[in-house]
């Protein structure tokens, strides 16, 4: 069963890195993945065979990025290089066309691009080498000319790879960035418990969609569930020869399922199952521990993705707000926004607490977390918020490490 680290690289996002040489493709592999895996130098053509390293992109994910040789390579050799640069196309999701302001972009780029697009390939243009005096208006213009989203980056000071990363992330199709419910927990033979109570607020002789959700993902991986409601769950686990995978509560139970669910067994919510499908997990975590650190008269964003109609009860505008007061002892300064109208400018905000975004996609969704981190504001989500408020936030990220450790270090 693969792991998060190990998922299986015909599944993972391709991303290939394309240019002339010394456009610094190499550095902005380094740039993008915060490694230094690509070797980089001022000699033209230190790339010479394509390289495919499996790695993991945040908030992205796994993904397999190809390094290649420059497209003006010359000679013999610099033709066969060039050849095998073009085979990538074959095996590519995403194409980065790094540009350098040095080079006017002519007949290399022109080319490239025809082959990409021949092959249907999606092609993001990067103006790489910001930080330097080079004009960079003719290669940002012949992108534009070309129909690319473009971005101009420095893979020296880091200038707009979060802008790199977010096309890259809307430019994905949304089906290669879904991951799904149980990914990296559960395998084959595994059983896995799910409390759900059958309380006013669940429908009448059904289920909801997370849960439905996650019965049908145990069976992908040849998992099995027992599904008890709370009550039950302690004579349940107690006659299981074996201990289950993982255990997944609803929110509204979450203090007995905990109560009576042996510590040493996986225990996790619906609502940070859904928020690690469609969103960072980690950002989250660390989002959450920014509670502690307001103080009354904080500005709190509470943004949701549609424009529901609102019960007496609505849990982001009556529910959340009571709960923060409390826990901050004071008033707090709150505005709302709803539907597509997510603010541009999030910079003013101490906190942005999210739905947990049903009504949007994933790439959407992770658009969004990084605009909060490009404003350095923190952001969480109801599902992991929940957790939080009802103090089991570090036992419900456990089976998550680098979400649990990003809670505990934030
Ligand atoms: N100032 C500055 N220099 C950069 C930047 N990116 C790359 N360089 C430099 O440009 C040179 C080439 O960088 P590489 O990353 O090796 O370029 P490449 O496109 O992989 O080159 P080949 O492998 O030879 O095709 C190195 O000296 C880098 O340090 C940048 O954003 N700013
Ligand atoms: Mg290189």
């Amino acid at each position: 069963m693969p792991t998060l680290n190990e998922t299986p690289s015909g599944s993972r996002l391709h991303i290939s890195i394309f240019g002339r040489r010394n456009a610094g493709k190499s550095s902005l592999i380094n740039a993008l993945t915060q490694q230094s895996a690509a070797i980089v130098s001022p000699v033209p053509g230190t790339t010479t065979d394509p390289v495919a390293k499996a790695m993991e992109i945040l908030p992205l994910g796994p993904v397999v990025i190809t390094d290649t040789a420059g497209i003006d390579d010359t000679g013999d050799l610099g033709a066969l290089r060039v050849e095998k640069t073009l085979r990538v196309i074959d095996r590519t999701d995403l194409a980065v066309l790094v540009l350098d302001p040095e080079q006017e972009p002519d007949q290399f780029e022109d080319d490239l691009l025809a082959r990409l697009r021949e092959r249907g390939r999606t092609v993001i243009a990067a103006v790489n080498k910001a930080d330097l005096a080079a004009e960079a208006a003719p290669a940002l213009a012949w992108a534009t000319a070309h129909a690319l989203p473009v971005v101009l980056v420095s893979a020296v000071t880091r200038q707009g790879i979060d802008e790199l990363k977010r096309l890259l992330i809307a430019h994905t199709p949304a089906d290669r960035l879904q991951a799904s419910v149980l990914d990296g927990l559960v395998g084959p033979g595994d059983c896995v418990v799910l409390v759900v109570p059958i309380d006013k607020a669940a429908p009448k002789d059904r289920l909801i969609l997370p849960q439905v959700m996650t019965i049908r993902n145990a069976l992908d991986h040849d998992a099995y569930t027992l599904v008890v409601k709370e009550r039950e769950l302690k004579f349940a686990l107690s006659n299981l020869k074996t201990k289950p995978k993982l255990v997944v509560t609803d929110s509204q139970a979450v203090l007995k399922a905990a109560a009576d669910t042996p510590d040493d067994v996986p225990f996790t919510t619906f609502s940070i199952l859904m928020a690690r499908m469609k969103g960072d997990l980690e950002q989250l975590a660390r989002g959450v521990k920014a509670v502690e650190r307001l103080r009354p008269g904080a500005r709190v964003l509470i943004a949701e993705a549609c424009t529901h109609h609102r019960q007496a009860d609505d849990i982001g505008k009556v529910q959340i707000p009571r709960w923060l007061r409390q826990l901050v002892g004071g008033d707090i300064d709150f505005h709302f926004s709803s539907g597509p109208d997510f603010p541009a400018d999030l910079a003013s905000y101490d906190l942005v607490i999210h739905c947990g975004g049903c009504m949007i996609n994933r790439p959407e969704m992770l658009a969004r977390g990084l605009r909060a981190e490009d404003a350095g504001v923190p952001m969480v989500n109801y599902g992991v918020f929940l957790s939080y408020v009802h103090g089991v936030i570090e036992r419900a990220l456990r089976p998550f490490p680098s979400a649990y450790l990003a809670y505990l270090d934030a």
